[in-house]
């Protein structure tokens, strides 16, 4: 078998391109065994910067943040306009105060009129229509009667019809002493008058009173329960009338 041959059979591929018809003697020997793998090189530069990549798909919504601080103040908006008129309330505080007052009124006037009936018991008080009438057995004078009774929030007892006549005479019958009355004589009228300055249009004088002709200024209360026109200087009951 000449060269050609074994070349054709053993490295058919090689010889192929080494064992070329026209030259022969270039196929002289075998070829070698490949020898092992190198080793790994070193790690080559980086490459250039590459282009910029497509925008990814938008992410999942993040959970609502905490609350923010409160702000300041904003300006003062506009007045509103007046609403409709409501409808009335319900009767308030004040009905019940007036409830209160007038239970307490009425205790009051309970009370009153129970002292009253004590004080009447005892005749310490005469009562005639609206007026009571009071007297504690002193003699003074009518002046002294006038400072009296005004000091106690009353006045001397004025008898304006016969009941007030009657209850005065009984403090007179009781302490067996005349009484003053408030009444007296005007020097500008000529006239008996109330302290009022009104004229006294009750009267009850006795026989042949008043017969002072205007020197006698004060009036008294017999035990009689007549009138008789006398001197103001008189040590006399006072009867306060309230
Ligand atoms: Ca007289």
């Amino acid at each position: 078998m000449n060269f050609q041959i074994q070349c054709a059979l053993v490295f058919s591929a090689l010889c192929v391109r080494i064992c070329l018809p026209q030259k022969p003697d270039m196929c002289a020997g075998v070829p070698g065994i490949p020898g092992t793998p190198g080793q790994m090189g070193l790690p080559g530069r980086d490459g250039q910067k590459g282009k910029p990549g497509l925008q990814g798909p938008q992410g999942l919504r993040g959970s609502q943040g905490l609350s923010g601080r409160e702000g300041p103040a904003g300006p003062k908006g506009e007045p509103g306009k007046s609403g409709e008129k409501g409808p009335k309330g319900d009767t308030g505080p004040a009905a019940s105060m007036d409830h209160e007052l007038h239970i307490r009124l009425s205790e009051l006037t309970h009370r009153v009129i129970s002292l009253e009936g004590v004080l009447r018991l005892e005749n310490q008080i005469q009562k005639a229509g609206q007026k009571l009438f009071a007297a504690i057995g002193n003699q003074v004078d009518f002046n002294q009667s006038l400072a009296l009774c005004y000091d106690v929030g009353g006045r001397v007892a004025t008898p304006k019809n016969k009941a007030e006549n009657i209850a005065i005479l009984n403090f007179v019958k009781k302490y067996k002493r005349y009484a003053y009355l408030g009444i007296t004589h005007s020097e500008t009228t000529g006239l008996f008058q109330y302290s009022d300055g009104m004229p006294a249009n009750y009267t009850n004088w006795g026989e042949n009173e008043p017969n002072g002709n205007g020197k006698e200024k004060c009036v008294e209360m017999h035990k009689n329960g007549f009138w008789n026109d006398k001197d103001c200087n008189q040590n006399h009951l006072t009867v306060c009338e309230f």
